[in-house]
């Protein structure tokens, strides 16, 4: 098939699943473009199914905001022409679904029917999606979907919670690439980030408010009060600069390390014993499971995708939104005891099998001969 993927480019889950799953489908003898404004992070153009197309929005003083939606449904016409793509799948309602739409719309007058398949991700839905100044654009968008993917069965019952959604929406989880062999042959260099042999307790996100950043700091907080342990702190936003502060305050800088934006999470990975994710909502939870992946187990919140990723008292424990005593109890409970914390890495590996990559990319490739079954 030839697809075009729409996705977000930055550091983030969804544009993290979308170019995965267009590398993954590439491999597959699928021929994909990404049609974005920056090429994604994670995006390896060593393949010929691999092609990038970049959406430029012309700058006019004139325009407050430059609409980056009309320049990518020119984009996506173009290149559907073009190249002969059969089917879009975009990823986030807003804009992606409400350009593919128009796109889909001029094509039609030029006589070419191609369908759209919608993937939500979760701020388009519960975060963003949701404000009163979107929601008529959100539900018309999926609702003008050819197939809508959601990549939870939580995210899947808010979106009809929160919106008139008139079509089904499918669950197609997100998916990690087990690779066993290659975590054992990642470098690893335990011994320089804890040379005490301390406990290695993980964040990875783009710190934003949602993350709950000052929770996983407190958190730390108290389990180094009764183990020795180290905090990386991976990744990049407005809430790092206030929790390198709070790290301060609470007299434990010295024993957090703030990286930015890596492009080495694998081997910031295979040193750590245990991950957190207090978020105030995720509708999955990627992070947790690429930790999960590499046998890292994980304290997160309970909300929204959460539990359909990390199993309580199996592959780490989840606790309520705030609950920093709770989750700490918890975390120290796995990272005082060696024989707990080995069972508990062997399940995260375990549950993270379930979310394989060869496993989850059927079924989108059913999806998509679904939608252009439609048509
Ligand atoms: O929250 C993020 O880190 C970014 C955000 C995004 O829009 O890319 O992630 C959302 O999509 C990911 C991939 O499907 C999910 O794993 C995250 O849980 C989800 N974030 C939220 O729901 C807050």
């Amino acid at each position: 098939m030839k697809i075009a993927i729409v996705c977000y480019p930055t550091f983030g889950g969804s544009g993290v699943v979308a170019t995965e799953l267009g590398l993954e489908l590439a491999r597959r003898g699928h021929e994909i473009h990404f049609i974005t404004y920056r090429q994604p992070v994670r995006l390896a153009l060593l393949n010929p199914n691999i092609h990038y197309h970049e959406v430029h929005v012309p700058e006019y003083p004139l325009f407050h905001y430059q609409p980056y939606e009309l320049a990518l449904s020119s984009k996506l016409v173009d290149m559907v022409k073009l190249h002969g793509i059969e089917l879009l799948h975009v990823h986030y309602a807003i804009p992606h679904a409400y350009a593919g739409y128009m796109a889909k719309k001029m094509l039609k007058e030029q006589g070419i029917k191609i369908p759209m398949v919608t993937t939500l991700h979760g701020t388009d839905i519960t975060l963003v999606g949701n404000h009163p100044f979107y929601k008529p654009a959100v539900s018309f968008s999926i609702n003008h979907s050819d197939v809508v993917t959601s990549v939870s069965q939580d995210l899947k019952d808010e979106t009809y919670r929160l919106f008139d959604i008139k079509r089904e929406i499918f669950v197609i989880p997100n998916f990690i690439e087990v690779n066993q062999e290659k975590s054992a042959n990642t470098p690893c260099k335990r011994a320089i980030m804890a040379p005490g042999g301390e406990k290695i307790v993980t964040h990875i996100s783009n710190f934003r408010e949602v993350k709950r950043i000052p929770d996983v700091v407190k958190i730390f907080n108290e389990i180094q009060k009764s183990i020795p342990a180290r905090l990386m702190m991976v990744g990049d936003g407005p809430e790092r600069e206030p929790a390198e502060k709070l790290a301060e305050e609470l007299g434990i800088s010295d024993k957090v390390v703030f990286f930015g934006n890596s492009h080495e999470i694998n081997e910031i990975l295979c040193f750590s014993d245990l991950f957190l994710l207090p978020s105030q909502t995720e509708s999955f939870g990627l992070a947790a499971l690429e930790a999960m992946a590499v046998g890292v187990p994980v304290i997160s919140s309970n909300t929204g995708g959460l539990p359909e990723v990390n199993r309580d008292g199996y592959s780490g424990y989840l606790g309520n939104v705030g609950d920093v005593r709770g989750m700490a109890e918890k975390a120290v409970s796995i990272l005082s005891d060696d024989d707990k914390l080995a069972q508990f890495k062997a399940n995260a590996l375990e549950v993270a099998k379930e979310f394989d990559i060869q496993r989850i990319m059927p079924m989108y490739e059913q999806i998509y001969r679904r939608a252009l079954k439609q048509q």
